[in-house]
């Protein structure tokens, strides 16, 4: 090797090394519920050098990238053998989604792509893009990953390449290397966040839906939905029962999805999701968080109003603006709670909780009123309790 071309090859791999093990910092001074950290966990930058260049001088004599990254985002998570690792939606320069694993020791920095991208088994039809993948450790024992898998819609009339469908694809590992593809899911309407509860319900699989009247929108498909299904080799969703509603002049108003599965505390499921509305700079997706019983988990017990998180500062701009995006989180023994989320759908963040914050801010947080009017009733009270406790 040239040793101008050896250097050259060098510095990429000291450059990536810098960027994928700087320490990530709290940001002090938030808000109490959690805390965001100062760097992205993952870019198209952290992956690696050896999947962007082709390192032979003789075929790339001027070292250029030979397969662009576009971005790292939307990442299922989930802590297994000690690590924290997520299952990442890795979109190259070409638009197609694929995934592709990423581990860090502590959950906060230093994730490490492994060497290869996951080769995911094609159903019957190949999908044209997959991404967004929910991992669930279910109590059958195995690892599911629930993604979306879109092909475009040949019903669409000649000309028309954008048109498409949504259906949830269903694969499962014990490995997170080889993984068995099942059938796609079985359902009336096109499906994009489709995620598997952790534990058998009346002794079936219950799956989280999003029934949707098209590809983009929702439309009669009234928010979050829950399903029982008898078998995952052969899922097949009967009935749908609408368990968190979308409502008029929400967070949630033209869309919602769950995030990853929900999380068991002592006082019920705990659940992040996405909540969308339409404005004049188009759909603005922001994350919210409610709470359903242990004894029935279709049954919504908290409902906090508003997003507990929006996009702020570099997080609100990217390849699609103004968005965040969860579908991964993980929470520690001792209480802890790493939530995973993309920003823009361009980059991976971690905010840190624990179970008791996020359980307090569930129940403690004023629920919507759904007018002005008793968004200022809720506030007046709050503000009349503290001018007491303030001797005002
Ligand atoms: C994109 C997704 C997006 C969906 C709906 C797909 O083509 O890959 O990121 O959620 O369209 O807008
Ligand atoms: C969706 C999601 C995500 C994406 C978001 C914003 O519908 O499923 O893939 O982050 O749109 O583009």
């Amino acid at each position: 090797m040239n040793t101008e071309f050896k250097k050259r090859v060098e510095k990429l791999f000291a450059e990536h090394e810098t960027l994928i093990t700087r320490p990530n910092k709290p940001v002090e001074n938030g808000n109490g519920i959690f805390t965001r950290y100062e760097y992205p966990i993952l870019t198209a930058a952290h992956t690696p050098v050896f999947w962007r260049y082709d390192l032979d001088e003789t075929t790339n004599p001027y070292l250029m990238e030979r397969i662009g990254m576009n971005a790292a985002f939307n990442s299922g998570a989930m802590k297994w053998n000690g690590k924290y690792l997520l299952v990442v939606r890795v979109e190259g320069a070409d638009r197609k989604s694929f995934f592709a694993v990423a581990e860090s020791p502590n959950g906060i920095d230093n994730f490490r792509f492994w060497d290869y991208p996951i080769t995911m088994p094609e159903d019957v039809i190949p999908a044209t893009n997959i991404y967004d993948m929910r991992l669930t450790a279910h109590e059958d024992g195995w690892i599911y990953g629930i993604f979306c898998a879109e092909r475009h819609d040949d019903n669409a009339p000649a000309g028309d390449l954008s048109s498409a469908t949504a259906t949830a694809a269903i694969a499962r590992t014990k490995d997170f290397i080889t993984w068995e593809r099942l059938p796609d899911l079985k359902t009336k309407s096109q499906q994009r966040n489709v995620v598997l509860h952790p534990e058998f319900v009346e002794g079936k699989y219950a799956l989280y839906t999003r029934p949707q009247d098209g590809f983009i929108n929702a439309g009669s498909g009234g928010g979050i939905g829950w399903a029982l299904v008898d078998d995952m080799t052969c899922a097949e969703v009967k009935e749908e029962k609408i368990i968190d509603l979308r409502y008029y002049h929400t967070i949630k108003e033209v869309k919602n999805g769950e995030g990853p599965h929900p999380i068991k505390t002592s006082k019920g499921w705990l659940h992040l999701a996405h909540g969308v509305r339409g404005c004049a700079a188009g759909l603005r997706y922001v994350l919210y968080m409610y709470m359903t019983s242990l004894e029935d988990p279709t049954k919504v017990i908290a409902a906090p109003a508003g997003h507990l998180m929006g996009p702020i500062g570099e997080e609100r701009i990217g390849d699609v603006s103004n968005v965040l995006f969860s579908n991964g989180w993980i929470a520690d023994e001792d209480g802890k709670v790493f939530i995973y989320y993309a920003s823009s759908d361009t980059r991976m963040h971690v905010a840190t909780s624990t179970i008791e914050q996020l359980v307090d801010y569930c129940m403690n947080t004023p629920a919507d009123g759904f007018r002005s009017g008793t968004s200022v009733e809720t506030l007046k009270k709050l503000i009349e309790k503290n001018l007491k406790l303030m001797n005002k």
